[in-house]
């Protein structure tokens, strides 16, 4: 379910000046994910991740049933990119959130899915569709300092990924 424009989560800098402009319209939660509130300062500050010399951090995340599992579980805030595989045999999605909540206090929906539009949780970005043997990634262009969850968040009749165990949680600092 994506509720946000890719273009949006990718576009950097630009999106978060113009997040910082639209502020209070929620045209962009991408914001968000760099800081609340703060968008102008951060777009302003240098040093940001348009100018590292290292590349995005690039993490690897394997998902199966009932899991995912990502390497490294951390990361310095940034640029950051997930790659998924999916290791299992059932179609799996991935889903980047941000939130404070431990995985047991996740507002859910009517379907037992993770509610992506819940209060304490701000998805960042996701890929899905990802089916046995594929990898999909996504690339989170300011991956600001918090607490987040990697979930397959797909629901198939009496499966629901996340309740079965399918997230991890990932930290940046
Ligand atoms: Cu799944």
């Amino acid at each position: 379910m994506k509720l946000i424009p890719r273009s949006c989560a990718r576009a950097g800098l630009a999106c978060t000046l113009t997040a910082a402009v639209l502020a209070g319209t929620g045209g962009c939660s991408a914001s968000q994910a760099s800081g609340t509130g703060t968008g102008t300062a951060r777009a302003a500050s240098p040093g940001g991740p348009a100018t590292s010399a290292t590349g995005p951090t690039r993490v690897a995340v394997d998902m199966t049933e009932w899991s995912v599992s990502a390497a490294p579980a951390a990361a310095k805030a940034g640029p950051v990119t997930f790659a998924a595989t999916n290791r299992g045999a059932d179609v799996h999605e991935l889903v980047l959130f941000r939130t404070d909540l431990d995985p047991s206090r996740l507002p859910l929906d009517e379907e037992g899915a993770v509610d992506e539009r819940g209060a304490g949780v701000e998805l960042v970005d996701e890929v899905e569709n990802v089916q046995p043997g594929q990898s999909k990634s996504f690339a989170v262009t300011d991956l600001g300092p918090g607490r987040y969850l990697l979930v397959c968040n797909l629901v198939e009749g009496d499966h629901r990924h996340f309740h079965n165990g399918m997230y991890s949680q990932f930290t940046v600092s």
